[in-house]
């Protein structure tokens, strides 16, 4: 399980941690141009102007309390920088057995993750026995509802959906009313892509949030925004945008295996303190993990084997 996540991490990895060890060779002592070559690592890395030099701070505090003038111990004094931060966003999705169904909104921009996301979250959810219905509320493409069917065959799961064109608020009223019938213990909803700048698009997601909220009081319960990792720092923008319209309760940050902006969950944690739920580490239905801030320093950091890859 760690080494598929390390092996997802290798090109953040590279950019950040790569660079670093040629700084921190043992034997050397820090100055200042290491701690600047490190901060230009950080940013490279998209971990943020603003982080970066909140990371710096912190870093030097450290090596002021701790005496350190030897850059070999710079990496522990890093992680342990990179932990404070992390670790409050380390905040899984509980779905108390008291709510159902429990229901999840899945939003975000084109193309970010969001409905193969669903089909991973939903095997997790499966194998833990909780009974889950899918409501498929991207009702822009035809092809929208056929690839959540593939999801939901994939884990035996039902799916709701009506005809291209049609209401997703409508599909959404059904989907629900449909759980309450069947008892099942969470709904996930999935959303057409959209840009948080377009008001037409961000208000039909508006009305579903609101007709969910109608049908079943306390709905949605959870509002997890889906983050393609590798746009770096325009993910904060995208964060922004959806938080003012509906409100977002968590982050699913997916792709990190393909990109070298993996830093940027440095900055999201950072920035917001949200929740970040799961990261995406591939295509496959596995390839998701519940955030684990430890993990995910030791995977950026983990020194053994580092030429393997
Ligand atoms: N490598 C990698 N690919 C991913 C990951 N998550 C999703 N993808 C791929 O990204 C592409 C888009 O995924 P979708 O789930 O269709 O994205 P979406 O947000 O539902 O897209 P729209 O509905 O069109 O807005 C697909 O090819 C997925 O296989 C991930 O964690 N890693
Ligand atoms: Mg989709």
């Amino acid at each position: 399980m760690f080494s598929r996540l390390r092996a997802s991490l290798s090109r953040t990895r590279q950019s950040l941690a790569g660079g670093l060890s040629g700084l921190f060779g043992a034997g050397k002592k820090i100055d200042q141009q290491t701690l600047d070559e490190l901060e230009e690592l950080l940013i490279l890395a998209d971990v943020g102007v603003d982080t970066s030099m909140k990371i710096m701070d912190a870093l030097n505090g450290i090596i002021r309390r701790d005496r350190i003038t030897d850059t070999a111990e710079l990496y522990p004094a890093l992680e342990e920088v990179l932990l404070d931060i992390l670790q409050p966003s380390e905040v899984p999705l509980d779905i108390p057995s008291t709510t159902q169904p429990f229901v999840i909104m899945i939003v975000g921009v084109n193309g970010a993750g969001k409905t193969t996301s669903i089909g991973k979250i939903t095997c997790q959810l499966v194998q833990q026995g909780k009974s889950v219905l899918l409501a498929a509320g991207d009702t822009f493409r035809a092809a929208a509802s056929e690839q959540l069917k593939v999801w939901g065959d994939r884990n035996q799961v039902h799916v709701i959906a009506q005809q291209p064109g049609a209401d997703a608020a409508a599909v959404v009223h059904d989907a629900l009313e449909s759980a309450i019938s069947r008892n099942n213990d969470v709904v996930i909803i999935d959303t057409a892509g959209r840009q948080h700048t377009s008001g037409d698009l961000m208000q039909e997601l508006e009305k579903i949030y609101r007709i969910a909220g109608k049908k079943l009081p306390g709905a949605p319960h959870e509002v997890m925004l889906v983050l393609d990792a590798g746009i770096g720092q325009n993910a904060l923008h995208q964060l922004e945008g959806f938080d003012k319209r509906v409100n977002v309760s968590g982050l699913c940050l997916t792709k990190l295996d393909g990109t070298a902006k993996g830093g940027i969950i440095i900055s999201i944690a950072d920035r917001t303190g949200l929740p970040i739920r799961y990261i995406g580490i591939g295509e496959g239905i596995d390839d998701l993990r519940q955030f684990n801030a430890r993990d995910f320093v030791k995977a950026l950091f983990n020194q053994e084997n580092q030429d393997a890859d």
